[in-house]
């Protein structure tokens, strides 16, 4: 299928509504090609494991929290720091689908294959992790989903099988890990089957400061100790992670980085992006890496 999107993009850098256009642009996505990689994209994350272990220790990593369908966001944030420069690597932290701006309803995969088509063509620059939405609604949650809806059965087949076998953790070699929801509780995994209620249940949870109010949430609740737990056994000191935009900005004494990254949730949480600097030789908290957040993109 070769179709068109409209990427225009209209950008504020701050909050007082001061719109600049940026860029006019239709991208064009050829998904014949894609849908013929099935078995290399399979393969290439495979190879990753459930666990990604970035082992670079030059350049930049930019951490993008959830799109939910925002093509413009994104083409916004490969302009300004993937096809400019070679300097950066990219991780997406997951739910890439759904929410999509209604304009595109025809097309709703467009983020996930624009995505897969630069993962197959960049493996070792971009990194994807799995979001809940991600993976098809019959997996633990029943949940409405706009995209899983909308596939014919060739289709549905063809992302079911290649967004269940993405990874679900990402750490860097100096202390950052990375997922979408929580981190499961153990590391020393010896099944990559998702159905695994660990990595099912990670994927979904949220994090907490205290018990104050959780027993009303239908998610998983994870908590202080939860995290401790975690992030000993993923060696790691700074979680940045995304999936519920009701979590602040940073918790736990600054070690606990909640981002999203669209406009679905801009009025409701702001976006926000990550950028570590991989040269450093330790990274302990968010004081060690630099968050950027956005004015907002307008619709
Ligand atoms: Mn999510």
């Amino acid at each position: 299928m070769l179709y068109n999107v409209d990427i225009s993009i209209n950008f504020c850098y701050n909050n007082k509504l001061e719109l600049q256009l940026l860029k006019v642009n239709i991208l064009e996505i050829d998904t014949r090609d894609l849908y013929k990689q099935k078995a290399h994209l399979i393969k290439t994350f495979q190879n990753e494991g459930r666990h990604l272990q970035i082992t670079n220790t030059t350049g930049k990593l930019v951490v993008v929290g959830d799109l939910h369908g925002d093509g413009r966001t994104l083409h916004y944030l490969l302009n300004k720091y993937f096809f400019e420069s070679s300097e950066f690597i990219l991780l997406f932290l997951g739910d890439y689908v759904d929410r999509e701006p209604s304009s595109w309803n025809n097309h709703p995969s467009a983020v996930i294959d624009q995505l897969l088509l630069l993962k197959h063509q960049y493996p070792d620059k971009i990194f994807l992790l799995a979001g809940n939405h991600d993976l098809t609604p019959k997996r633990y949650v029943p949940f409405h989903s706009e995209f899983w809806n909308k596939l014919n059965s060739d289709y549905y087949h063809f992302y079911s099988d290649v967004l269940s076998s993405i990874p679900v953790v990402a750490t860097t070699s100096r202390g950052i890990a990375c997922c979408h929801g929580t981190l499961p509780l153990r590391s020393d995994f010896t099944t990559f089957d998702l159905n695994d209620s660990e990595w099912i249940d990670s994927i979904w949870a949220d994090y907490y400061e205290n018990n104050e109010g959780v027993s009303r949430v239908y998610r998983p609740v994870r908590l202080k100790h939860h995290f401790d737990q975690s992030m000993k056994a993923f060696k790691s000191s700074l979680l940045i992670k995304g999936h519920n935009p009701s979590a602040p900005l940073l918790m736990y004494t600054n070690r606990c980085i909640t981002m999203q990254t669209n406009r679905y949730y801009n009025d409701y949480c702001g976006m926000h992006i990550a950028i570590v600097d991989l040269t450093k030789p330790k990274i302990e908290t968010a004081d060690d890496i630099e968050i950027v957040e956005f004015g907002g993109v307008a619709s």
